[in-house]
Formats: structure tokens, sequence, C-alpha cells
């Protein structure tokens, strides 16, 4: 029989590409899917169309329950969240409550369902649990390249909640013995990527400007820098890690780092651009508390799951900006809040 996998989070960047990759793999896939008239699931729908989907939020412990009792899957991968970081400083409970407690109830719910408890621990036949934990959780670093060994400090309501999950996932693993495990990744990118995101923002505003539509780009901080790859790639590791010999928690990131300013640069000149004639900097865009530098060490993944980031940074950008002004040729467009920072 084929195996079955529920992914929370299923009409985001990370839930589509999962979703085909464990398709591709003779997976039954389920995505737990929330709202009333959510305009997203429409869009999973159509580009998804072999995707099974389940009512439930990670508000909700009894929809939880509900969808794991219904689904029986083998594998759950836990990609739902609020994800962006300057929303976690507007809506912070709401943040601790999705990004955080959402962690604990998908355990519960898992927990629950497996008829787990401290005295009567995880059998064979287990559910298997992946969380999407972040490079977040660095926060304010004091060693580069982070590894699975670095220390957490995060600098955001968002990497807060997801220092929680990351905890407490790994304290299901050692109290109940489930096979639970958390991949701390970096920042990874798509032509699917949410338009608030700077990637997005950049290469949306690069094909606009291009093709007449906009004259400026609005940015903060230009000096932060993170570790960019491509999604794609990222959705494997969080496969592989769940088809380990045992759980355990992987970084996954490229190892390279470049600064906001860099992709500028790169996304500009892969549309023939000057983007000094273009780029506005607005203090209003600046975060309360900023990640100054990420970069992985992906040795670990590496060497234990054969593990490879296959795209890089100048391709990505380049993928991205080809792909917006595709978008924007045929007349469609994303919309953007320019007031988010
Ligand atoms: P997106 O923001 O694109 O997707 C977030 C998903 O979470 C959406 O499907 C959204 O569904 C869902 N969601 C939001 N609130 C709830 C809720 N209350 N109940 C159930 N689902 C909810 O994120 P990405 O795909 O980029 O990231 C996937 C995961 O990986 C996230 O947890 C993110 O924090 C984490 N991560 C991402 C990285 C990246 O660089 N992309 C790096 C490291 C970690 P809806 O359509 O209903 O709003
Ligand atoms: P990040 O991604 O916060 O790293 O979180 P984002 O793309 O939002 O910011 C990256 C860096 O760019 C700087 N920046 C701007 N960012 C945005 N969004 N808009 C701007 O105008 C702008 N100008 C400069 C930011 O200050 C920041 O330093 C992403 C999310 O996917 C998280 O869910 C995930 O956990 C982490 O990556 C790893």
């Amino acid at each position: 029989m084929a195996r079955r996998a529920l992914i929370t989070g299923i009409t985001g960047q990370d839930g589509s590409y999962l979703a085909e990759h464990l398709l591709d793999q003779g997976y039954d896939v389920w995505g737990l899917v929330r709202g009333q008239a959510n305009p997203r699931v429409s869009r999973v729908r159509k580009l998804l169309g072999d995707v099974q989907l389940v009512r439930g939020d990670l508000l909700d412990q009894g929809s939880l329950i509900s969808a794991v009792e219904r689904v029986q899957p083998d594998e759950v991968y836990n990609l739902g969240a609020i994800s962006f970081v300057p929303m976690s400083w507007e809506q912070a409970e709401l943040t601790a409550e999705v990004t955080g407690m959402g962690v604990l109830r998908m355990l519960e719910a898992i927990r629950v369902c497996s008829g787990i408890t401290a005295s009567r621990g995880s059998g064979p036949g287990q559910i298997r649990f992946y969380q999407a934990s972040s490079s977040e959780m660095f926060g304010q670093v004091r060693e580069t390249p982070q590894n699975e060994r670095t220390p957490f400090h995060p600098r955001s309501p968002y990497g807060v909640a997801k220092a929680y999950g990351h905890f407490l996932t790994q304290n299901y693993r050692e109290s109940y013995g489930m096979f639970a495990v958390s991949g701390i990744l970096f920042n990874h990118e798509s032509p699917r990527r949410g338009a608030e995101f700077v990637t997005r923002k950049v290469t949306l505003g690069v094909a606009r400007i291009k093709l007449g539509l906009a004259t400026e780009l609005r940015l903060g901080n230009l000096e932060a820098r993170r570790d960019w790859g491509y999604a794609g790639d990222y959705v494997k590791a969080m496969y592989l890690m769940l088809q380990a010999g045992t759980a355990e928690d992987f970084v996954i990131g490229t190892g390279r780092t470049q600064s906001v300013r860099e992709l500028v640069v790169a996304a500009f000149e892969a549309a023939g651009l000057d983007w000094e004639r273009h780029v506005v900097g607005d203090q209003a865009l600046h975060r309360p508390a900023e990640v100054d530098l990420l970069c992985a060490d992906p040795k670990k993944a590496r060497v234990q799951l054969g593990w490879e980031p296959s795209v890089p940074f100048e391709e990505l950008v380049a993928m991205m900006v080809e792909s917006d002004m595709r978008l924007l040729s045929n007349g469609d467009d994303l919309e953007q809040d320019s007031s988010w920072p």
C-alpha cells in the first residue's frame, strides 16, 4: 500500500513543492486546509490535483485529532505557521498560538491517536513527524556558520515561537520515543515565494520596473545577510529526514551568504537594469530587532542524508526574475502591502 503523508501548510510555498515531491515518490498525499472560503485552497486544487484535502486549523486541537484519525498518516509534515517575521511583532500572541502552540497541538493529536503515553511509548509503525524549524532561532549569532549545536538567540516573536516548537519536538522524541524531528532550514525561495518576503518583493519589483509598471522599489535594511537556497531542493531534505534510520535534527542551507544589497544587484542585473536608479531606502521598513548574519553549515545533512543544494544563488534570482516577468507580461500581478517591513 502507498505510504500516506499529511502536510499542514499545503497552501504555502513549501507545502506545494513537498506535495509534488511526495506524489513523485508514490505517496498518498493529504493537505490540511483551514477557513471557510480560503482563496488559496482553490489554487492548491488546481496546482496539486492529486492531493486530497482535509479541514483543520493549528489553533483547534479537536480538528487536528479528527484530521489524523481520518487520514491515518504514516508521516506528518508540520509546515503551517505564521511565517512572516514582521507580522510576528504586530500579532505576537497569534504567532505564538499558531507557530508555537500549533506544534504542541499537532504532536498531541499524533500522540492521542497513536495511544502513546509516558509509560507506553511509541512502537513500530509509528507516525513520523517533521517540524519546520528555522534559522531565525539562531537570531543574534555568536558563531558562523551555524550548525546543529549553535545556541539559539531569537530576535523576533516568530523566532521565539519557532524555538518553542523546536524544543517541544525534541522533548516528545525524548519523552515518548516518538520519531519526531526538526529541520532547521535557512531561507529558501522560488517563483512560488510569498510576495511579502524580500526576494520575491525584489524580483516582482524588478519585473514591474522593467515592464514600465513602476519606477521605484522601497526596501529596508540592505546590509542583512542571508543564506538563500531553492525551495524545491529543501523539501527533499524534509523527506529524507523522515526516511532516516534514527530521529535527528538537521541544519539545511547552502553554506553561502549574501546581503540584501547583493540580492538587489543580482536581480536588477538579470533584467539589464541599474538598481541605483530605482531602489529607495526606507527607514520605516527596518525591523525592531534584526538578524544580521545567517550562514548554514549543512555538513551533517550532506554526510548523513546525502543532501546537497542544486541551485546557486545567481541562478535562483534569475529564475525568479524570469518567472515574474512572465507573470506580469500575462497581465497577472500579486497584491502587495507596501507598508510591511
Ligand atoms: P508560507 O507562509 O508560504 O505558508 C504558511 C502556511 O501556513 C500556509 O499554507 C498557511 O495556510 C498555513 N497556516 C497559517 N496559519 C495556519 C493555521 N492557523 N492553521 C493551519 N495552517 C496555517 O510558508 P513557507 O512555505 O515559506 O514555509 C513553510 C514552513 O517552514 C513555515 O512553518 C515557515 O515558518 C518555515 N520556514 C520557512 C523558511 C523559508 O525560507 N521559506 C525557512 C525556515 C522555516 P493559509 O493558506 O490557510 O493561510
Ligand atoms: P526572513 O525573510 O525574515 O529572513 O524570514 P525576509 O525575506 O522577510 O527578510 C530577509 C531580510 O531582508 C531584509 N529586508 C526586507 N525584508 C522584507 N520582507 N521586505 C523589505 O522591504 C526588506 N528590506 C530589507 C529583512 O530586514 C531581513 O533581514 C524568512 C521567512 O521565510 C521565515 O519564515 C523563515 O523562518 C526564515 O526566512 C528563515
